[in-house]
């Protein structure tokens, strides 16, 4: 019997997961992961393409059939479920999609691991969208925080942690949570505000467009970078008992800041090019974001190692790169 560890991560093709895969492979682990069937094939294992040692498998969280049949064939000593619908706006678009994949999805892995490999340990990718609009009196969301999500993504996620928290008492497993607040990288979804402003701004740079439409420019978010926080994802798991934690870099940015710092180094002046359309804003927009990761400080010793102006300017390396080649995928 090898003592090697096996890891299996739902959303393998994902920026935590494809992160979490070079992770874990380099603490030695055997991989596993899952990937959902996509029409473009080139797209469908993007990510992970080129990491040597990943056994995929397809699954979707909605077959929990799919589900059931991994778990038994890989028996996981740790599974880290980071699958989701994970765009906010989008989920205003389609939100019977978003709780059915983010909830029942999330209830089907629990339900996988619960009959075919209880003495896993199981990590649940919460979201500081949780919160919604709710923050601390000294500006701070944390682990107490009042949590009163405000759009389907948000609301999904809180009901995928209580799945969690209730599977953990009831059943007793081990299952741990984190609410993440929002952590990018080159490898982000260009649809998301960082990726969209770096890629935008590059391609002005090079005259291939005139402008970047933008939404909301005056919400605030908490900004760090993947790589540290699946760190944090392996962390939350080798702690000794299940536990819930923020993990966050405790700093927030406006996304007009965040337009000025990638413009700035480029040498550009922002506000020559941002436009405004409200197809970009939210029906309900959660306005301001600023974690206190203080608990996994403590117990874990995690701490973000990556700054704010090194997150820009990897992901201005990496957009760079790819639009002088000409090459997206
Ligand atoms: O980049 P975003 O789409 O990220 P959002 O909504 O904060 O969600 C991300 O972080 C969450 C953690 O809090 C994750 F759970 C979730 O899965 C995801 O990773 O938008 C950030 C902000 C919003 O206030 C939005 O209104 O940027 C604003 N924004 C302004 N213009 C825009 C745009 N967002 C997008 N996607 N596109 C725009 O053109």
């Amino acid at each position: 019997m090898s003592n090697q560890k096996k890891a299996l991560i739902t959303g393998l093709s994902g920026q935590d997961g494809s992160y979490l895969a070079e992770f874990l492979l380099g603490k030695g682990y055997k991989v596993y992961g899952t990937l959902r069937r996509h029409s473009v094939s080139e797209a469908q294992d993007l990510r992970v393409r080129n990491i040597k040692g990943i056994e995929s498998f397809y699954a979707d969280l909605n077959d929990k059939g799919s589900l059931i049949n991994i778990f038994r064939s890989v028996q996981p000593d740790e599974i880290y479920h980071t699958a989701a619908m994970s765009h906010v706006r989008v989920s205003f678009d389609i939100p019977e999609y978003t709780l059915q994949t983010n909830i029942i999805g999330t209830f089907n892995v629990l339900e996988a691991m619960r009959q075919e490999c209880p003495q896993a340990r199981l990590y649940f990718c919460g979201s500081s969208e949780q919160f919604g609009n709710c923050v601390d009196l000294d500006g701070f969301q944390r682990e107490t925080t009042p949590m009163f999500p405000v759009s389907p993504y948000g609301v999904s996620k809180l009901a995928g942690f209580h799945l969690c928290l209730n599977y953990r008492r009831a059943y007793n497993l081990f299952i741990s949570t984190a609410r993440c607040f929002n952590h990018e990288s080159s490898r982000r979804g260009s649809n998301f505000v960082t990726a969209k402003i770096v890629k935008g701004a590059i391609e002005i740079k090079y005259s291939l467009q005139k402008n970047l439409v933008l939404g909301n420019l005056k919400s605030k978010r908490d900004w760090g970078h993947s790589k540290d926080y699946v760190r944090a994802m392996w962390m939350i798991l080798n702690h000794h008992e299940p536990d819930d934690f923020v993990i966050a870099t405790g700093q927030t940015y406006s996304i007009e800041e965040f337009c000025k710092t990638v413009f700035d180094k480029l040498g550009m002046d922002y506000k020559d090019y941002i436009m405004y359309n409200d197809k970009f804003t939210r029906p309900e927009e959660l306005n301001y974001l600023r974690g206190d990761a203080t608990k996994a400080k403590k117990i874990l010793g995690w701490e973000p190692k990556i700054s704010f102006d090194e997150l820009i300017d990897d992901m201005i390396q990496y957009w760079d790169e790819k639009i002088k080649s000409g090459c997206l995928f």
